[in-house]
């Protein structure tokens, strides 16, 4: 953190190259999954000669873009990174392997990959081809850009995070505080971050609100919860894909398939093959999305946290003071969680909610 040291208009803090890292990779949000974002700076002689970030799975890395844009510059300079540089074939060669051909002196990294097939292997590498390596430069904030990559890198599920919004009595509401039409508004930033969002079923006409209304955003996947599939209300499968996970004394999949509705019916609905389906789809992040009261996602909630997958909370508090019988109140969840670390309150964006996020200390 801090200010960047500057001497003769030339800027010497590494912390600064890596926080510019970070907003580059950031301009990927939610297009990266399942790869990380990763941002890079070429710096030489206290200028930035080339940049670049990872713009999708697939694609080239971060470093990659940012060596094309520095050329024939890169020679003697340092790289920053928000990501250790990749030291294997994926779907894309080694950035290591480009780093020493381009004769970079120094490389910044932000933090290790979690990946176990890169874990410490690209900073060796560079090492051994004599390049001076420095790990571990606002690591803080590159672990938190890419908080829902590590945490599947290393356990295998998705990222969860609940969501809902309150009245300052405490009733959940179903407003979206700054909703989806204000681009930047913070639901709005959950839909675009987010792999997969998951409904209720049984709450109706809203379903199809959820969908972002930025055209060049991420649509996460849809994921209906539906107790009763014959009561679900239109889903907007034009814009966001949908799967409804069903209750089987209800409808069968072939009933749904009718209806045009991709669904999975379960003997119960929990949420050990919700979890399994994230996996096969590849998703890194999962938002719990509750509106106006659990609905269909209660036991899953429930579920979720106790058995240690939910990780995070983001509440936005809205300013209303609702009639009682309005939303309902957060007892379903009393005494489920035992400790939750606020690390973010998200600054206001209008004067028209507050965003506390907290992760759960299981
Ligand atoms: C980097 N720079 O910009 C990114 C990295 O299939 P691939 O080739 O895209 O490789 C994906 C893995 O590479 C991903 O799981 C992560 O370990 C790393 N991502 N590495 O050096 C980048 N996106
Ligand atoms: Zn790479």
């Amino acid at each position: 953190g801090g200010l960047a040291r500057v001497r003769c208009g030339v800027v010497e803090d590494d912390g600064f190259y890596m926080r510019r890292c970070v907003e580059l990779a950031r301009r990927a949000i939610g297009f990266t999954s399942p790869n990380p974002m990763v941002g890079c700076v070429i710096v030489k002689d206290g200028k930035i000669v080339g940049q670049g970030f990872h713009p999708k799975a697939g694609q080239p890395h971060a470093e990659v873009f940012a060596l094309r844009d520095a050329g024939d510059l890169a020679e003697n300079a340092t790289a920053y990174v928000s990501l250790e540089p990749c030291n294997h074939y994926g779907r894309t060669p080694p950035c290591t392997e480009a780093l020493i051909k381009a004769k970079v002196k120094r490389v910044v990294v932000g933090m290790v990959d979690p990946n176990p097939i890169v874990a410490s292997k690209g900073v060796d590498r560079l090492r051994d081809a004599g390049i001076d390596v420095t790990v571990g430069v606002e690591e803080e904030l590159c672990k938190g850009l890419n908080e829902a990559y590590i945490h599947q890198m290393l356990t295998g599920k998705p990222f969860m995070t609940l969501r809902y919004s309150l009245s300052v009595n405490g009733h959940l509401l179903d407003q979206l505080g700054e909703g989806v039409t204000e681009a930047g508004g913070y639901y709005s930033k959950l839909l675009q971050e987010y792999d997969a969002i998951i409904l209720s079923g049984s709450l109706s006409e809203k379903l199809s609100s959820t969908i972002s209304q930025e055209s060049v955003a991420n649509q996460p996947l849809q994921i209906v919860i539906a107790s009763d599939p014959n009561q679900l209300p239109p889903l907007a499968k034009e814009v966001s894909k949908t799967i409804v996970f069903a209750d089987k004394e209800r409808a069968t999949e072939a009933d749904l398939a009718k209806k045009g509705i991709e669904a999975v019916v379960l003997d119960q609905i929990n949420l050990t093959p919700i979890l399994e389906y994230c996996k096969r789809q590849g998703l890194c992040s999962v938002l719990l999305d509750m509106r106006g009261r659990f609905g269909d996602l209660e036991e899953l909630v429930r579920e979720a946290i106790e058995q240690k997958v939910l990780q995070k909370i983001a509440v936005e508090v809205l300013p209303y003071w609702d009639e009682p019988d309005g939303g309902e109140s957060l007892v379903a969840l009393n005494g489920l969680i035992k400790r939750l670390e606020v690390k973010n309150l998200v600054p206001l964006i209008s004067n028209r909610s507050v965003v506390v996020e907290g992760y759960l200390q299981h």
